[in-house]
């Protein structure tokens, strides 16, 4: 049987915070309980002076039932004792956008080209994930390598979320505003 156990999900190993610096494309999302990013979504991560990282997200979303509207994100994170495996406190630039405190780990990258990029925010009594989401990054808008998607796939099995994801599309909506 396949063990789903968050605490057993392997995370990169030697995770380097500088070489994951930069923009990320989603390209795939898996959705956590009442989502917010749909898509459009690009996140940055960016380490400053004190070697911490924070990072931007924006992303098309839909509040108060039908507002469409392009959210900016703010972050900043705290380390843990595994670099892969951090937590990011984030909130919207706009006061109507959610905030949160989420475990954030980095499953794979290679930094240049791929990232699987998982959070999970409710874990059962048997320890598997009740409420998570997770994001497939590429540095390219137009997706990832055919011999990169074979990687994320494995990876999306591992982390027991083969299926889950959806597409994630890049219309140019959050370039504009
Ligand atoms: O889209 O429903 C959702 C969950 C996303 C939460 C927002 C996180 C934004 C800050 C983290 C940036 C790194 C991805």
């Amino acid at each position: 049987a396949q063990d789903c156990q968050v605490a057993n999900f392997q995370v990169v190993q030697n995770f380097d915070k500088t070489r994951y610096a930069g923009t990320w494309y989603a390209v795939a999302k898996k959705d956590p309980e009442g989502l917010l990013l749909i898509d459009n979504v690009v996140a940055q991560f960016i380490i400053n002076e004190d070697s911490k990282m924070t990072a931007t997200a924006k992303g098309r979303v839909i509040i108060l039932n039908n507002w469409e509207l392009c959210a900016d994100m703010l972050a900043t994170s705290e380390e843990t004792n595994d670099p892969a495996k951090f937590r990011m406190k984030y909130w919207g630039v706009s006061s109507y956008l959610q905030t949160g405190n989420d475990d954030h780990w980095v499953i794979d990258t290679d930094y240049d080209n791929y990232a699987v990029h998982y959070s999970c925010r409710l874990v059962d009594s048997d320890g598997t994930c009740l409420d998570s989401y997770s994001f497939i990054f590429s540095r390219h808008a137009t997706g990832l390598r055919p011999e990169d998607q074979v990687k994320v796939t494995q990876k999306k099995m591992d982390i027991c979320l083969l299926g889950k994801y959806r597409r994630v599309a890049h219309t140019g909506f959050c370039e504009s505003s």
